[in-house]
Protein backbone atom coordinates (compact mmCIF):
# COMPACT_ATOMS: atom_id res chain seq x y z
CA UNK A 1 0.00 0.00 0.00
CA UNK A 2 1.37 3.44 -0.89
CA UNK A 3 2.34 5.42 2.16
CA UNK A 4 1.65 8.86 0.64
CA UNK A 5 4.44 10.43 2.63
CA UNK A 6 4.27 14.21 2.95
CA UNK A 7 7.15 16.62 2.18
CA UNK A 8 7.29 17.47 5.93
CA UNK A 9 7.80 13.85 6.79
CA UNK A 10 10.50 13.40 4.15
CA UNK A 11 12.26 16.47 5.47
CA UNK A 12 12.17 15.07 9.02
CA UNK A 13 13.46 11.76 7.73
CA UNK A 14 16.36 13.55 6.04
CA UNK A 15 17.05 15.38 9.31
CA UNK A 16 17.15 12.03 11.09
CA UNK A 17 19.60 10.63 8.56
CA UNK A 18 21.95 13.56 9.17
CA UNK A 19 21.52 13.69 12.97
CA UNK A 20 24.63 12.86 14.96
CA UNK A 21 23.73 13.27 18.60
CA UNK A 22 21.01 11.55 20.57
CA UNK A 23 19.00 14.77 21.17
CA UNK A 24 19.16 15.57 17.42
CA UNK A 25 18.05 12.07 16.49
CA UNK A 26 15.25 12.15 19.03
CA UNK A 27 13.97 15.50 17.77
CA UNK A 28 13.94 14.26 14.19
CA UNK A 29 12.17 11.03 15.10
CA UNK A 30 9.51 12.92 17.05
CA UNK A 31 8.93 15.12 14.01
CA UNK A 32 8.69 12.06 11.78
CA UNK A 33 6.10 10.56 14.09
CA UNK A 34 4.11 13.81 14.13
CA UNK A 35 4.08 14.21 10.35
CA UNK A 36 3.65 10.65 9.17
CA UNK A 37 0.22 10.10 7.58
CA UNK A 38 -1.80 8.01 10.05
CA UNK A 39 -3.33 5.13 8.10
CA UNK A 40 -3.03 1.39 7.83
CA UNK A 41 -0.26 1.60 5.23
CA UNK A 42 2.15 3.36 7.63
CA UNK A 43 1.42 1.29 10.76
CA UNK A 44 4.63 -0.67 10.53
CA UNK A 45 6.63 2.51 9.97
CA UNK A 46 4.97 4.22 12.95
CA UNK A 47 5.81 1.27 15.17
CA UNK A 48 9.38 1.32 13.93
CA UNK A 49 9.78 5.04 14.74
CA UNK A 50 8.33 4.53 18.22
CA UNK A 51 10.71 1.64 18.84
CA UNK A 52 13.69 3.80 17.82
CA UNK A 53 12.55 6.63 20.10
CA UNK A 54 12.26 4.27 23.07
CA UNK A 55 15.72 2.82 22.39
CA UNK A 56 17.32 6.26 22.13
CA UNK A 57 15.70 7.43 25.35
CA UNK A 58 17.09 4.38 27.11
CA UNK A 59 20.50 5.09 25.68
CA UNK A 60 20.33 8.74 26.79
CA UNK A 61 19.37 7.67 30.31
CA UNK A 62 22.26 5.18 30.42
CA UNK A 63 24.71 7.89 29.35
CA UNK A 64 23.32 10.34 31.88
CA UNK A 65 23.76 7.82 34.70
CA UNK A 66 27.28 6.85 33.74
CA UNK A 67 28.18 10.54 33.52
CA UNK A 68 26.98 11.34 37.03
CA UNK A 69 28.81 8.39 38.49
CA UNK A 70 31.96 9.28 36.58
CA UNK A 71 35.11 10.18 38.48
CA UNK A 72 34.94 13.81 39.66
CA UNK A 73 38.42 15.41 39.74
CA UNK A 74 37.16 18.12 42.12
CA UNK A 75 36.16 15.57 44.77
CA UNK A 76 39.59 15.23 46.36
CA UNK A 77 39.84 12.59 49.06
CA UNK A 78 41.31 14.04 52.24
CA UNK A 79 44.57 12.77 53.67
CA UNK A 80 46.90 13.84 56.46
CA UNK A 81 46.45 16.47 59.15
CA UNK A 82 44.35 18.80 56.98
CA UNK A 83 43.44 19.89 53.48
CA UNK A 84 44.45 23.28 52.07
CA UNK A 85 43.37 24.42 48.61
CA UNK A 86 45.68 26.60 46.51
CA UNK A 87 43.88 29.13 44.29
CA UNK A 88 44.93 32.06 42.15
CA UNK A 89 45.14 33.59 38.69
CA UNK A 90 46.86 31.89 35.74
CA UNK A 91 50.64 31.68 35.77
CA UNK A 92 50.98 32.94 39.38
CA UNK A 93 53.23 30.03 40.24
CA UNK A 94 50.67 27.97 42.16
CA UNK A 95 52.03 24.68 40.86
CA UNK A 96 55.65 25.80 41.32
CA UNK A 97 54.87 26.72 44.93
CA UNK A 98 53.04 23.45 45.68
CA UNK A 99 56.00 21.61 44.12
CA UNK A 100 58.43 23.59 46.32
CA UNK A 101 56.44 22.71 49.46
CA UNK A 102 55.74 19.07 48.66
CA UNK A 103 58.34 17.85 46.18
CA UNK A 104 55.52 16.65 43.91
CA UNK A 105 56.37 16.59 40.19
CA UNK A 106 53.70 19.07 39.09
CA UNK A 107 53.65 20.62 35.65
CA UNK A 108 55.04 24.16 35.73
CA UNK A 109 55.14 26.24 32.55
CA UNK A 110 55.64 29.77 31.36
CA UNK A 111 52.09 30.08 29.96
CA UNK A 112 48.63 30.16 31.55
CA UNK A 113 46.21 27.22 32.01
CA UNK A 114 48.92 24.66 32.59
CA UNK A 115 47.02 23.02 35.44
CA UNK A 116 43.69 21.64 34.26
CA UNK A 117 42.51 19.52 37.17
CA UNK A 118 43.01 19.63 40.94
CA UNK A 119 46.22 17.89 41.97
CA UNK A 120 46.64 16.84 45.59
CA UNK A 121 50.15 16.59 47.05
CA UNK A 122 51.39 15.94 50.57
CA UNK A 123 53.43 18.61 52.33
CA UNK A 124 55.68 17.31 55.08
CA UNK A 125 55.70 19.39 58.26
CA UNK A 126 58.04 18.03 60.94
CA UNK A 127 56.51 14.62 61.77
CA UNK A 128 53.17 15.03 59.97
CA UNK A 129 51.81 15.71 56.50
CA UNK A 130 49.35 18.28 55.25
CA UNK A 131 47.48 17.86 51.98
CA UNK A 132 47.78 20.74 49.52
CA UNK A 133 45.51 20.81 46.47
CA UNK A 134 46.82 22.64 43.39
CA UNK A 135 43.97 23.83 41.15
CA UNK A 136 43.30 25.24 37.67
CA UNK A 137 43.52 29.04 37.48
CA UNK A 138 40.75 31.47 38.36
CA UNK A 139 40.17 33.87 35.47
CA UNK A 140 36.67 35.18 35.88
CA UNK A 141 34.26 33.54 38.26
CA UNK A 142 35.09 30.70 40.62
CA UNK A 143 33.47 27.62 39.09
CA UNK A 144 31.01 25.64 41.20
CA UNK A 145 33.16 22.53 41.63
CA UNK A 146 36.15 24.62 42.77
CA UNK A 147 33.94 26.54 45.20
CA UNK A 148 32.70 23.23 46.63
CA UNK A 149 36.28 22.02 47.03
CA UNK A 150 37.27 25.20 48.91
CA UNK A 151 34.21 25.00 51.15
CA UNK A 152 35.02 21.46 52.18
CA UNK A 153 38.70 22.23 52.83
CA UNK A 154 40.31 23.44 56.05
CA UNK A 155 41.78 26.56 54.51
CA UNK A 156 43.21 28.14 51.40
CA UNK A 157 46.29 29.72 49.93
CA UNK A 158 45.51 32.63 47.65
CA UNK A 159 48.58 32.81 45.43
CA UNK A 160 49.17 36.06 43.53
CA UNK A 161 51.84 37.00 41.03
CA UNK A 162 54.15 39.86 42.12
CA UNK A 163 55.83 39.95 38.70
CA UNK A 164 52.84 41.50 36.93
CA UNK A 165 51.13 44.88 37.09
CA UNK A 166 47.84 43.03 36.84
CA UNK A 167 48.28 41.71 40.35
CA UNK A 168 45.69 44.07 41.92
CA UNK A 169 43.06 43.24 39.29
CA UNK A 170 43.81 39.56 39.73
CA UNK A 171 43.43 39.89 43.49
CA UNK A 172 40.03 41.53 42.97
CA UNK A 173 38.99 38.68 40.66
CA UNK A 174 39.87 36.06 43.27
CA UNK A 175 38.50 37.85 46.36
CA UNK A 176 35.39 39.00 44.47
CA UNK A 177 34.86 35.52 43.02
CA UNK A 178 35.09 33.95 46.48
CA UNK A 179 32.62 36.47 47.88
CA UNK A 180 30.12 35.73 45.11
CA UNK A 181 30.41 32.05 46.08
CA UNK A 182 29.81 33.08 49.70
CA UNK A 183 33.29 32.06 50.78
CA UNK A 184 34.93 34.65 53.01
CA UNK A 185 38.65 34.35 53.74
CA UNK A 186 39.82 35.18 57.27
CA UNK A 187 43.39 35.43 58.62
CA UNK A 188 44.96 32.26 60.03
CA UNK A 189 44.18 33.27 63.60
CA UNK A 190 40.55 33.96 62.67
CA UNK A 191 37.53 31.82 63.27
CA UNK A 192 36.71 29.23 60.58
CA UNK A 193 32.95 28.67 60.62
CA UNK A 194 29.80 28.41 58.56
CA UNK A 195 27.30 31.15 59.28
CA UNK A 196 24.13 32.13 57.42
CA UNK A 197 25.32 30.35 54.28
CA UNK A 198 28.75 32.01 54.34
CA UNK A 199 31.80 29.78 54.69
CA UNK A 200 34.53 31.58 56.63
CA UNK A 201 37.83 29.90 55.77
CA UNK A 202 41.30 30.67 57.08
CA UNK A 203 43.52 31.91 54.32
CA UNK A 204 47.07 32.93 53.55
CA UNK A 205 47.63 35.66 50.99
CA UNK A 206 50.79 34.52 49.23
CA UNK A 207 52.64 37.04 47.10
CA UNK A 208 54.72 34.74 44.89
CA UNK A 209 57.67 35.71 42.67
CA UNK A 210 59.05 38.10 45.31
CA UNK A 211 62.33 37.81 43.37
CA UNK A 212 60.87 39.65 40.36
CA UNK A 213 61.75 43.30 39.63
CA UNK A 214 59.39 45.76 41.37
CA UNK A 215 57.82 42.93 43.36
CA UNK A 216 58.23 44.94 46.56
CA UNK A 217 56.22 47.89 45.30
CA UNK A 218 53.40 45.65 44.13
CA UNK A 219 53.44 43.75 47.42
CA UNK A 220 52.97 46.90 49.45
CA UNK A 221 50.02 47.96 47.25
CA UNK A 222 48.53 44.52 47.66
CA UNK A 223 48.97 44.66 51.44
CA UNK A 224 47.15 48.00 51.62
CA UNK A 225 44.07 46.61 49.89
CA UNK A 226 43.96 42.95 50.90
CA UNK A 227 46.47 42.44 53.74
CA UNK A 228 43.74 42.40 56.38
CA UNK A 229 41.59 39.80 54.59
CA UNK A 230 44.09 36.94 54.84
CA UNK A 231 47.45 36.46 56.55
CA UNK A 232 49.98 37.90 54.09
CA UNK A 233 53.35 36.41 53.22
CA UNK A 234 55.65 37.21 50.30
CA UNK A 235 57.63 34.25 48.95
CA UNK A 236 59.55 33.06 45.93
CA UNK A 237 59.10 29.49 44.88
CA UNK A 238 62.12 30.03 42.64
CA UNK A 239 64.66 31.18 45.26
CA UNK A 240 62.70 29.46 48.08
CA UNK A 241 62.70 32.70 50.08
CA UNK A 242 59.84 32.50 52.57
CA UNK A 243 58.92 28.94 51.62
CA UNK A 244 59.81 27.42 55.02
CA UNK A 245 57.97 30.22 56.81
CA UNK A 246 54.96 29.45 54.60
CA UNK A 247 55.16 25.78 55.58
CA UNK A 248 54.90 26.72 59.28
CA UNK A 249 52.11 29.17 58.58
CA UNK A 250 50.11 26.47 56.75
CA UNK A 251 50.40 24.24 59.83
CA UNK A 252 49.27 27.14 62.05
CA UNK A 253 46.28 27.73 59.78
CA UNK A 254 44.96 24.24 60.57
CA UNK A 255 44.60 24.89 64.33
CA UNK A 256 45.43 21.31 65.17
CA UNK A 257 47.76 19.83 67.78
CA UNK A 258 49.93 16.74 67.72
CA UNK A 259 49.73 14.49 70.74
CA UNK A 260 51.83 11.39 71.39
CA UNK A 261 50.19 8.59 73.31
CA UNK A 262 52.33 6.63 75.73
CA UNK A 263 51.34 3.29 77.26
CA UNK A 264 52.10 3.26 81.03
CA UNK A 265 55.64 2.21 81.74
CA UNK A 266 56.66 2.30 78.08
CA UNK A 267 58.30 4.76 75.74
CA UNK A 268 55.96 7.08 73.83
CA UNK A 269 55.27 6.37 70.17
CA UNK A 270 56.91 9.45 68.67
CA UNK A 271 56.49 8.28 65.09
CA UNK A 272 52.80 8.73 64.71
CA UNK A 273 51.13 11.54 66.63
CA UNK A 274 47.39 11.79 67.05
CA UNK A 275 46.08 14.89 65.31
CA UNK A 276 43.42 16.69 67.31
CA UNK A 277 41.64 20.02 66.98
CA UNK A 278 43.15 22.80 69.07
CA UNK A 279 41.54 22.92 72.51
CA UNK A 280 41.16 19.13 72.74
CA UNK A 281 41.35 17.57 76.20
CA UNK A 282 42.75 14.35 77.63
CA UNK A 283 39.26 12.89 77.22
CA UNK A 284 39.20 13.78 73.51
CA UNK A 285 42.50 11.95 73.08
CA UNK A 286 41.17 8.91 74.95
CA UNK A 287 38.17 8.84 72.62
CA UNK A 288 40.47 9.03 69.60
CA UNK A 289 42.63 6.15 70.87
CA UNK A 290 39.68 3.91 71.60
CA UNK A 291 35.98 4.67 71.96
CA UNK A 292 35.76 2.53 75.08
CA UNK A 293 38.49 4.45 76.79
CA UNK A 294 36.29 7.46 77.49
CA UNK A 295 34.41 5.28 79.95
CA UNK A 296 37.42 3.40 81.23
CA UNK A 297 39.85 6.30 81.63
CA UNK A 298 41.11 6.38 85.24
CA UNK A 299 43.88 8.96 85.10
CA UNK A 300 46.41 10.55 82.77
CA UNK A 301 49.90 11.93 83.03
CA UNK A 302 51.25 14.63 80.75
CA UNK A 303 54.77 15.56 79.64
CA UNK A 304 55.22 18.81 77.79
CA UNK A 305 52.70 21.46 78.67
CA UNK A 306 52.23 20.26 82.27
CA UNK A 307 54.11 22.10 84.97
CA UNK A 308 56.36 19.14 85.61
CA UNK A 309 56.93 16.05 83.49
CA UNK A 310 54.55 13.22 84.23
CA UNK A 311 52.11 15.37 86.14
CA UNK A 312 48.74 13.74 86.80
CA UNK A 313 46.00 15.76 85.15
CA UNK A 314 42.21 15.87 85.05
CA UNK A 315 40.15 14.43 82.20
CA UNK A 316 39.33 17.92 80.96
CA UNK A 317 42.97 19.01 80.93
CA UNK A 318 43.53 20.98 77.71
CA UNK A 319 46.35 19.50 75.67
CA UNK A 320 48.98 21.45 73.75
CA UNK A 321 50.90 20.68 70.56
CA UNK A 322 53.57 18.00 71.12
CA UNK A 323 52.30 16.85 74.52
CA UNK A 324 53.05 13.26 75.50
CA UNK A 325 50.15 11.67 77.31
CA UNK A 326 50.05 8.48 79.35
CA UNK A 327 46.51 7.16 79.56
CA UNK A 328 45.64 4.82 82.44
CA UNK A 329 42.54 2.69 81.99
N1 LIG B 1 60.52 34.68 38.85
C1 LIG B 1 59.75 33.72 39.33
N2 LIG B 1 59.06 32.92 38.49
C2 LIG B 1 58.29 31.97 39.01
C3 LIG B 1 58.19 31.76 40.41
N3 LIG B 1 57.33 30.74 40.63
C4 LIG B 1 56.91 30.31 39.41
N4 LIG B 1 57.50 31.05 38.44
C5 LIG B 1 57.30 30.90 36.99
O1 LIG B 1 55.98 31.27 36.66
C6 LIG B 1 55.50 30.46 35.59
C7 LIG B 1 54.18 29.83 35.96
O2 LIG B 1 54.36 28.87 36.97
P1 LIG B 1 53.24 27.78 37.29
O3 LIG B 1 53.62 27.13 38.57
O4 LIG B 1 53.02 26.91 36.13
O5 LIG B 1 51.98 28.73 37.49
P2 LIG B 1 50.48 28.31 37.83
O6 LIG B 1 49.92 29.35 38.72
O7 LIG B 1 50.42 26.92 38.34
O8 LIG B 1 49.80 28.43 36.41
P3 LIG B 1 48.45 27.72 35.86
O9 LIG B 1 48.54 26.26 36.14
O10 LIG B 1 48.43 28.04 34.42
O11 LIG B 1 47.33 28.37 36.58
C8 LIG B 1 56.58 29.44 35.30
O12 LIG B 1 57.33 29.92 34.21
C9 LIG B 1 57.41 29.44 36.56
O13 LIG B 1 58.76 29.09 36.34
C10 LIG B 1 58.95 32.60 41.28
O14 LIG B 1 58.94 32.50 42.50
N5 LIG B 1 59.71 33.57 40.68
MG1 LIG C 1 49.46 25.29 37.62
Amino acid sequence: MPANLTPEFLEAQEEYRKAETIPEKLAALERMLATIPKHKGTEKMQADIKRRIAKLKEEAERQRRSKTSRYDPFAVERHGAGQVVVVGPPNAGKSALVAALTGAPLEVADYPFTTQEPEPAMMPYEDIQVQLVDTPPVVDEIEGPLAALIRSADGLLIVLDLSTDEVLDQAETVFGGLERRRIRPVPVDGDARDEAGVAFRRAILVGNKADAPDAEVRWSLLLDSYGHRATPLAVSSRTRAGVEELRRLIFRLLHVIRVYAKPPGQKPDLDKPFILPEGSTVLDLAEEVHRDWVRRLKMARVWGSAEFGGQAVARNYPLKDKDIVELHV
